[in-house]
């Protein structure tokens, strides 16, 4: 019972530092469905996705991604090109104004590399956003199993 009622207060706050970070930065970018896939044992790679919301009247960019899990994540794109599936790194990621940008499974997407640990759909992942208006958006990402 107690580690019941425990986790729940945990995911309580988890979500109420999600939504304190969400609105410090409601005047310009909001950050909605993200979550990070669980990495496959074994493997020390894998990627985080979400919704990235400019609500400001210029453009903005995403620059840069840090993280306590790894110290390199790259911002990647997917594409078909000659009818395979293929990965580039894009480097960075413009929001225009008053839009949004989906990263998603086949498309945009945060790759993770170099893992410090294994990552298992009970952890909860901080990743800090750096974008070009020179606002740090930190966030704290459910894990999803990998489908
Ligand atoms: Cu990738």
């Amino acid at each position: 019972m107690r580690n019941i009622h425990y986790r729940k207060v945990a995911i309580f706050c988890t979500l109420l530092f999600a939504m304190m970070s969400n609105v410090y930065a409601a005047s310009t970018i909001s950050v909605n469905d993200g979550y990070v896939k669980a990495s496959i044992p074994g493997s020390d790679v894998t990627a985080a996705y979400m919704t990235l919301r400019n609500t400001s009247n210029k453009a903005i960019t995403l620059q840069k991604v840090s993280s306590t899990v790894s110290d390199r994540i790259e911002i990647h794109e997917h594409s078909m090109s000659d009818g395979m599936m293929r990965m580039r790194e894009v480097g960075e990621i413009t929001i225009k104004a008053n839009s949004e940008v989906v990263l998603q499974p086949s498309g945009l997407h945060l790759m993770i590399f170099s893992l410090k640990q294994q990552i298992t759909d009970k952890d909860v992942i901080a990743l800090t956003l750096y974008f070009s208006n020179d606002t740090e958006v930190k966030i704290q990402l459910p894990v999803l199993k990998y489908k």
